[in-house]
């Protein structure tokens, strides 16, 4: 039903919070338990803090490149928290929030932007594939994913997650119509934040949404306020829903913006208006979230300041383990990418030992 009410040639899009936190679409409401609003809540305003302090750790020349995704917290925790613990997910690389909400530690992701490889190494039961840094490509590992469970007959699904730019990549269109093709239970939620480092989301494609980009691939495909917890959530469980009834893969667009800039090496100011960001920070998600907890009472100012200045003292004992953990293991860069490593990745390692022997660094 809500796939035909939002179908993506009716450019609708699929809202429940207005930009103020007000509930405007009352039918639509999810019942979500009191627990799980709350460790929605905790997740966002500790990705949110977590990314701050990452980018002034990297302007301090204590962190390495970083991806920052403030803005982006509502798109990633309402659909990661209507997925099961079960489920396979597979990130791209801003994908901080959905990590946290699924218990990898803060102090792997810290790790991992820090450059150490043991950053990836997550728990065996945590099903999150590592951070993915090859734009497109963990679509097709999440349409493998997806198909593996169907062939073992597991109830499972698999969120493949991708950027807006990432929609004009190949492997998109290659794990999309595999999984349609053979019905394996793949939802592909693309974060659209307006940009793929400079290349604004209009200038990337014709298309007027990317959802619609699902009747090419003959699969639902829904447009969704991705500043809005409450729809991201109802969208995603119905698209799971769906892929878990065999019906297969789901495209969602969350349309939403990435405040900060593309990385740490970059300055969004030569591409983008002041004004722009201004008016997106209007509709900032955690705001727009914490309206709604506070309108049902399970939120109020005196839990806001001490959940602020926990999250502070939290983020700050983390980065300091990771600066302790000491430095990376040259070997580990080479030894991780496959089970074993490969001819051509052993004479790279070679190679580069060399390098650094002749005094190169
Ligand atoms: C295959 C590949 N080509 C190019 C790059 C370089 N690159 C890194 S991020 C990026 C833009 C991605 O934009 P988008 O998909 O919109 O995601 P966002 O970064 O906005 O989250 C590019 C081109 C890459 N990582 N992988």
């Amino acid at each position: 039903m809500l796939f035909k009410k939002y179908d993506p040639l009716k450019k609708k899009q699929l809202q429940i919070l207005d930009s103020k936190g007000k509930i405007v679409t009352p039918d639509l409401e999810p019942e979500i338990d009191k627990d799980t609003l709350i460790k929605m809540y905790k997740t966002m305003t500790l990705g949110r803090i977590a990314d701050i302090k990452a980018l002034q750790y990297q302007r301090q020349g204590r962190m390495l490149t970083y991806a920052p995704n403030q803005g982006q917290e509502a798109a990633q925790v309402g659909s990661i928290a209507a997925l099961e613990t079960t489920d396979w997910l597979a990130p791209a690389f801003r994908e901080l929030n959905m990590m946290l909400y699924r218990g990898i530690p803060l102090e792997k992701v810290y790790l991992y932007w820090y450059g150490n490889e043991w950053g990836s190494n997550f728990d065996e039961d945590i099903k999150v594939l590592p951070v993915n840094i090859i734009i497109g490509s963990q679509v097709n590992h999440g349409a493998g994913l997806a198909y593996a469970s169907k062939i073992q007959k597991k109830k499972e699904v698999t969120m493949a997650v991708i950027g807006d730019g990432g929609t004009s990549h190949g492997e998109f269109y290659e794990g999309l119509n595999f999984a349609a093709s053979y019905d394996a239970p793949l939802i592909v939620m693309i974060q659209n934040n307006q940009y793929a480092i400079s290349t604004p989301r209009k200038k990337a494609t014709k298309a007027e949404t990317l959802a619609q980009k699902a009747v090419a691939f003959g699969i639902p495909g829904i447009q969704v306020d991705g500043n809005d917890a409450l729809a991201m959530y109802v969208a995603t469980k119905e698209a799971a829903k769906h892929a878990r009834s065999g019906k297969g893969p789901v495209l969602i667009e969350a349309v939403t913006y990435r405040m900060g800039p593309h990385t740490t090496s970059d300055d969004p100011s030569i591409y983008r208006k002041d004004e722009e960001v201004e008016a997106w920070a209007k509709k900032d998600p955690i705001a727009r979230f914490k309206t709604y907890l506070e309108d049902k009472g399970l939120w109020d100012e005196d839990k806001e300041k001490e959940l602020k200045e926990e999250n502070k003292a939290f983020v700050t004992k983390t980065f300091k383990k990771v600066e302790q953990s000491g430095d990376t293991v040259l070997e580990d860069i080479f030894k991780y990418t496959y089970k074993e490593m490969t001819p051509q990745l052993t004479e790279q390692l070679e190679d580069y030992k060399a390098f650094l022997a002749e005094g190169g660094k």
